[in-house]
């Protein structure tokens, strides 16, 4: 009988998850704790008819030449797909699916977090205690926010997690505005009781808080550049729980440094995993707060996005079209 098609998947993944793909699957997971090194993923690609790697291997057109071919289809185990030359591996015929719709709740959730711990400074005062800092007690001008009432949100990709935001943050109280390539239908635009900005410089011209929400694209690439974010208020903070490469990071730093903004709460790096610095001393200084990539890390996200993965390479496999296929005309 013809060999199962093999699964190579580069990390490993929750029990559950693991435990369904081997039962469906002929599949092979990364061992270790790391990520595959170029030699192992060279090695992974030429031996896999199904590749599932997630955000921490690229997957560019060097690597994809390398590929067997035998190798069908990639799985990403997530959503976003910057990481993966998706017009190459179609051009050698690789299908590319991704995870959409599971991690939506908990990213958005995240940026709620993240956003509230800036503006009321929540890393900064949960450190007092424990470290013993002179804790004096409590004083009328001790530990001031700002209010986040009534403040003017404006999110940059109105797609399902920005729109997840919308309702999290009206709930907050905050005034929801968004730019987006196309304008959301006028129901949805009510429901929400979003604005819409056509121009993004406008937008962030009047906004107390910017979060990012879009793609990275080459057309999203530094989208927040240093021109546009000088035209942010002083007293404004940024959050982007999406892609670091969507801001101009050094540029926001320099800002941060000389008080030109207020304050920003990053979940992503412009060269992730390495994070400046500046960034670092900023943190320091309670002036940034980061986090280490973990706006989808819930475990039930991860198993749903492992389920995403497994009806895709199910279909795929069945000779159907995967569900969740990334065309190279989508990005
Ligand atoms: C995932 C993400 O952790 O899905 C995405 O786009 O950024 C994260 O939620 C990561 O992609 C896993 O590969």
């Amino acid at each position: 009988s013809k060999p199962q098609p093999l699964v190579i998947v580069t990390r490993r993944l929750p029990e559950p998850v693991e435990t369904r793909m081997r039962e469906l699957f002929s599949v092979q997971f990364n061992e270790s704790d790391q990520p595959f090194a170029r030699a192992e993923l060279v090695a992974a690609m030429r031996s896999a008819d199904v590749f599932v790697p997630t955000i921490t291997d690229r997957i560019d057109a060097s690597i994809l030449a390398e590929a067997g071919p035998q190798l069908r289809l990639i799985a990403n185990f997530g959503n976003g797909v910057d990481h993966i030359d998706v017009e190459a591996a179609s051009a050698r015929g690789i299908t590319v699916t991704n995870t959409p719709g599971v991690l939506t709740d908990d990213t958005a959730d995240m940026t709620m977090a993240l956003m509230l711990a800036v503006i009321r400074r929540l890393p900064e005062g949960a450190r007092i205690i424990p470290n013993e800092e002179p804790w004096t007690g409590w004083s009328p001008t001790w530990m001031l926010g700002r209010r986040i009432t009534g403040k003017r949100l404006g999110i940059v990709g109105m797609g399902r997690i920005g729109q997840a935001l919308a309702v999290r943050a009206r709930a907050f109280g905050l005034s929801i505005n968004y730019h987006n390539r196309r304008r959301l239908p006028v129901d949805t635009e009510n429901a929400l009781e979003a604005t819409y900005w056509s121009s993004l410089d406008r937008m962030l011209a009047r906004m107390d808080i910017i979060s990012i929400h879009c793609p990275h694209t080459p057309a999203t690439y530094h989208l927040l550049s240093a021109r546009r974010l000088k035209l942010m208020k002083r007293d404004a903070v940024i959050v982007n729980t999406a892609r670091g490469e969507i801001i101009d990071e050094t540029a926001l730093i320099a800002m941060l440094e000389a008080d030109e903004l207020s304050g920003a709460g990053l979940d992503v790096f412009q060269h992730h995993p390495a994070v400046n610095p500046r960034l670092l001393r900023l943190a320091k200084a309670n002036k940034v707060v980061l986090l280490p990539h973990m706006g989808s890390a819930t475990l039930e996200g991860r198993i749903d996005m492992g389920e995403k993965v497994m009806v895709n390479i199910r279909a795929f496999l069945d000779g159907h079209k995967p569900p969740n296929r990334i065309l190279p005309s989508m990005l």
